[in-house]
């Protein structure tokens, strides 16, 4: 059932979570993105009978505006369009069906979780631009593996800013897990080698490496990027295990860009997409699962600690079109 398409238009507001309710679901933290996507449907859908290709034109208009991006949108009305013309879809329920279908076959190959059993210390290297929310999915992200028994150890790599390397520490003092860190200014290579190097004297089980903001644009910042990769090589030739880039969702089509940039000069691994609990432009999973090929690891869904969630494709899809499966 697409819940939208059942509310009365005038009152379709959905209950929106109290603050304070402990565990948000995915379909309550993504409400912008869902409201901007079903509104737009409600609109199309509620009261019309059949369903032609005057409609299936101004879903795509729809597709356009959430961020879903130009080569997704042509794919999905395209099929969309061949099984219009097979009668497969004659009411908007059907739509709804299909095109949830379409998009979680899009999504699917994005969904590989991150295995961290493969190495030890596996070490994760976190890069991405000014702002994306790399400290703060670190941060997350270190709380998920600890909870799930794993000793963590966190590397200052950001030696830009006193304020990183403090933002850091404080958290790891918080939440007991040691934090490597040199003084700012110190050499972001020399911090994360030190981190690995520490790591695998006392064996323990995750690296998590931060680094500063960078431009995609910024060629020097991105060889010392580069140059993190080759002083890690010393200590485990196979190190880092994961690359991870984190786009902030708000981005839009500029995060693709970036990506691409960032994926050229430290062959990224694996993509954490963050705030999208604060944006409209949901859709834009679709468009940088389809453009980059990479997984996506994580998504991140709010400012808390619990708020970074396993990438799910279908629960994904379901969230974003209202859809309550039987
Ligand atoms: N709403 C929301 N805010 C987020 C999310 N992830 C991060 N933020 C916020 O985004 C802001 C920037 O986060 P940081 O983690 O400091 O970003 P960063 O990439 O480390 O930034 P630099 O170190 O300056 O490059 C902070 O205010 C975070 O609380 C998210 O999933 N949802
Ligand atoms: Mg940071």
């Amino acid at each position: 059932m697409f819940g939208f398409l059942k509310r009365n238009k005038k009152t379709n507001a959905s209950a929106a979570p109290a603050a304070s309710q402990p565990e948000k679901t995915l379909h309550q933290s993504i409400t912008k993105s869902r409201r901007g996507f079903t509104d737009g449907l409600a609109d199309i859908l509620l009261g019309s009978k059949a369903i032609d290709e005057d409609i299936l034109e101004q879903l795509e208009t729809r597709l356009l505006s959430a961020d879903v991006g130009i080569e997704v949108t042509q794919k999905i009305i395209a099929d969309l369009s061949k099984r219009l013309s097979r009668k497969e879809m004659n009411n908007p329920e059907a739509l709804m069906q299909c095109l949830s279908s379409d998009m979680i076959e899009l999504l699917k190959p994005a969904q590989q979780a991150l295995q961290t059993d493969t190495n030890q210390p596996f070490v994760i290297l976190v890069v991405g631009i000014n702002g994306a929310g790399k400290t703060t999915t670190i941060g997350k992200l270190a709380k998920r593996f600890q909870n799930q028994g794993k000793s963590v150890m966190l590397a200052a790599g950001d030696t830009f800013r006193a304020a990183a390397v403090e933002q850091l520490k404080t958290w790891g003092e918080r939440n007991e897990v040691a934090v490597i860190a040199q003084g700012t200014g110190a050499d972001s290579a020399s911090v994360i080698f030190d981190a690995v190097q520490s790591a695998q004297a006392k064996g323990i089980d995750i690296v998590i490496a931060d680094t500063a903001g960078r431009l995609h644009t910024q060629s020097n910042l991105m060889q010392e990027l580069v140059k993190i990769r080759r002083v890690m090589a010393r200590l485990d030739e196979s190190a880092p295990h994961e690359v991870m880039l984190v786009i902030d969702a708000g981005f839009g089509q500029n995060g693709l860009i970036q990506a691409e940039q960032f994926h050229q000069a430290m062959n990224v691994t694996g993509l954490t997409v963050t705030k999208l609990d604060g944006t409209a432009k949901g859709g834009i999973l679709l468009a940088i699962s389809q453009k980059l090929g990479l997984p996506i690891r994580y998504i991140g869904v709010g400012e808390g600690i619990e708020d970074l969630r396993e990438f799910n494709a279908e629960e994904f899809v379901n969230a974003l079109l209202d859809h309550q499966p039987d």
